[in-house]
């Protein structure tokens, strides 16, 4: 069955989520349990009334959205993404995979088409980890990943945690644990997400179905030295620790680069130097390292060859260097059937697509361990996001939920 999709009503919907920004001009920033985060809540709420969808917000702020099938007892079909963002991001990385959800449902709804089992309208929380460092933090929450315990020690720059801006946010944390996901609930879990970097475009393919999802561990190293005069103090005499960061930093990147599994990457994202000031020898240096591989053994070949060359580098340039565990979510390999699906409901339309990997982590990651779940994945122009210049051709938008549509609709029956 096709179903059909009004591309111009999810194009309008996405400009208006985009509108929802602290940094006007300068991309879209909408970190989760933010002023503007409420209001983006808001807009969705008013579409899923429109629809009389069920909507339920848990204790970390993710938000299902339900349309009932036939049979209410039945499995749901879930699919939905995040409307969180990076500082200075895109405007379609999560919100493709959001709001091309509620449209395939609002399409399916309008189709008058039987369906059993319901659909679910999903919006994760904190899956970009702007907020503390830590992705996925709203899916993790859900599957249990995350704990109150966690939500308390997860803190952003300005020392609130996760389960403080949670609270004054207005939603319950300690409710998490008893409304935890549950597996045998949910018939399959599918996103619809950008691709982020640059294998469809390249290849003139349309469509991605995702296989495998990178793991990520993230690493902060923290490095302390010994202040003192930029000018009068030897070279023989310093415990300079931007400088051991800087050998360290060049490391991660010779150890990413040499990895056996050719799919390893490494990246330092965020520094910070105290009191960074030219003329001071810094004390105390900061940085953050991102590691990720469809492999785990990628991941952990650079984790400790990082832990290995700070060891050294405490030694020789006699400085404390602490490697401290941020987070982590494992590489997942998504559902043979489900891609299956997918290619078929692809070839009915003839859009040609090609079965590939994500080097970008989602909140599919949390249900794949758990129920079938699947991926679709759409270009990026010229590859490019978590920039302002993200962009996606309404065309291809329009493919990627049109397919969404289709796939949830086979799977609903
Ligand atoms: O970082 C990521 O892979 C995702 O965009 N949160
Ligand atoms: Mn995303
Ligand atoms: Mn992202």
């Amino acid at each position: 069955m096709q179903i059909a999709v009004d591309i111009s009503r999810m194009m309008d919907r996405i400009e208006t989520l985009s509108g929802f920004n602290s940094t006007p001009g300068k991309g879209v920033t909408r970190f989760s349990y933010s002023p503007e985060d409420r209001k983006a809540r808001e807009y969705l709420g008013t579409i899923f009334s429109a629809l009389g969808l069920n909507v339920t917000v848990d204790g970390a702020g993710n938000i299902r959205a339900r349309l009932e099938g036939s049979d209410p007892n039945a499995p749901a079909v879930l699919s939905g993404s995040h409307i969180d963002t990076v500082l200075h991001g895109g405007k379609y990385d999560g919100a493709v995979g959001t709001l091309g959800a509620v449209e395939a449902v609002q399409s399916i709804l309008e189709s008058g088409l039987p369906r059993r089992c319901p659909i679910e309208v999903a919006v994760f929380a904190e899956e970009e980890g702007s907020n503390f460092g830590s992705t996925l933090s709203g899916s993790k929450a859900l599957v249990g990943k995350y704990t109150l315990a966690d939500m308390e020690k997860l803190s952003n720059p300005e020392g609130k945690s996760m389960a403080g801006l949670l609270r004054e946010g207005g939603y319950a944390p300690e409710t998490m644990a008893d409304n935890l996901l549950r597996p045998e609930k949910i018939r399959a879990m599918m996103e619809l997400h950008i691709e982020q970097s640059v294998v469809l475009e390249s290849r003139g393919v349309p469509v991605g179905i995702v296989e495998a999802v990178a793991g990520i561990r993230v690493l902060e190293i923290r490095i302390k030295g010994v202040p003192n005069h930029a000018g009068a103090t030897p070279m023989t005499l310093r415990q300079d620790p931007l400088a051991a960061a800087a050998r360290l930093m060049g490391t991660i990147e010779d150890l990413a680069k040499g990895s056996e599994t050719g799919s390893t990457v490494g990246t330092v994202g965020k520094i910070s130097c105290h009191p960074n000031v030219s003329n001071i020898i810094p004390g105390e240096v900061t940085f953050t390292v991102d590691i990720r591989d469809v492999q785990e053994a990628g991941i952990e070949f650079v984790a400790a060859g990082i832990k290995k060359e700070a060891a050294a580098l405490a030694v020789s340039r006699d400085v404390s260097i602490d490697v401290v565990h941020i987070s982590e979510s494992a590489p997942v390999r998504l559902d043979g059937h489900i891609a299956g699906v997918t290619e078929k409901c692809a070839g009915r339309r003839n859009f040609s697509s090609m079965r590939m990997n994500s080097g970008a982590v989602h909140d599919a990651c949390m249900f794949a361990p758990l129920v079938p779940t699947g991926m679709i994945f759409i270009p990026s122009k010229g590859g490019r996001s978590h920039v302002p210049e993200e962009f996606t051709d309404p065309g291809d938008i329009e493919k990627g939920v049109s397919l969404l549509a289709d796939v949830l609709y086979e799977l609903s029956k």
